[in-house]
């Protein structure tokens, strides 16, 4: 790779350019006094020695990073609801700005390691001085409770480097159905929660924004 930074210069403006869209669909939604199907959104570039080590195990060869590797820009949206994924699903789908190449539902389909969440590969036309470029990004999208299971596993993955001590791994796929449990009792009383803090935005004036 010549320039590291100029190859990934137009990943950065995927990033920024694609929270700036996904924080606005959310401001829809609350400017209409409606319930955002997006609770909170978080984006990164993949860090070169992330990408490096990926390409080495996966066979990519620096040149084709471009077409093979498709997280190097990535996007995390955050929600309440189950049913608020499929909703963020289906509205990127409409989108004209972005088209969506893949899906991954790990939902219906859980992970052998107790990993839920909904996967989308996009290619996002970025506009640049020397023209357009398309792009591929990642967007993980999960609940609250799916996104905690996830961001400690991470972490426990980077101490034991995947060979997690068996009580760790049984300790994890119990957490892993308590998160589902979680998410399944919060739909059951989801009017109720809702009301509730519709009430309260109300009552303390419009809510900040993240
Ligand atoms: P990082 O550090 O998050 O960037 P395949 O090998 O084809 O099955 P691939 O390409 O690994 O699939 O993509 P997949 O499985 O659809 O999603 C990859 C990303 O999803 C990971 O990125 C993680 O962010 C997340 N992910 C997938 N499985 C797990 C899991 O079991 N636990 C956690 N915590 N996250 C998971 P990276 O590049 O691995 O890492």
């Amino acid at each position: 790779m010549d320039n590291w930074e100029l190859f990934i210069a137009p990943y950065e403006q995927v990033v920024s350019e694609m929270k700036i869209k996904l924080k606005g669909i959310r401001k829809q939604f609350r400017d209409n006094n409606q319930h955002a199907p997006i609770e909170f959104v978080t984006g990164r570039v993949k860090p070169a020695d992330s990408i490096k080590i990926k390409s080495k195990l996966r066979g990519i060869p620096l040149d084709r990073l471009e077409t093979e590797m498709q997280d190097i820009a990535g996007l995390r949206i955050m929600c309440q609801f189950t049913d608020d994924i499929y909703e963020v699903v289906r509205l990127i789908r409409l989108r004209k700005d972005m088209r969506v190449v893949q899906e991954r539902d790990y939902i219906t389909n859980q992970k052998e390691s107790g990993y839920r969440s909904y996967h989308l590969i996009i290619e996002y036309p970025v506009q640049l001085v020397t023209g357009e470029k398309k792009i591929f990004a990642e967007i993980q999208i999960r609940t609250l409770a799916m996104n905690f299971w996830a961001t400690i596993e991470h972490s426990l993955n980077y101490k034991y480097q995947g060979e997690f001590p068996q009580e760790i791994n049984e300790r994890l796929r119990k957490a892993s159905e308590a998160a589902s449990l979680l998410d399944e009792e919060m739909s059951e009383i989801r009017e109720e929660i809702q009301e509730a803090q519709h009430l309260f935005s109300h009552g303390r004036g419009k809510k900040e924004d993240h």
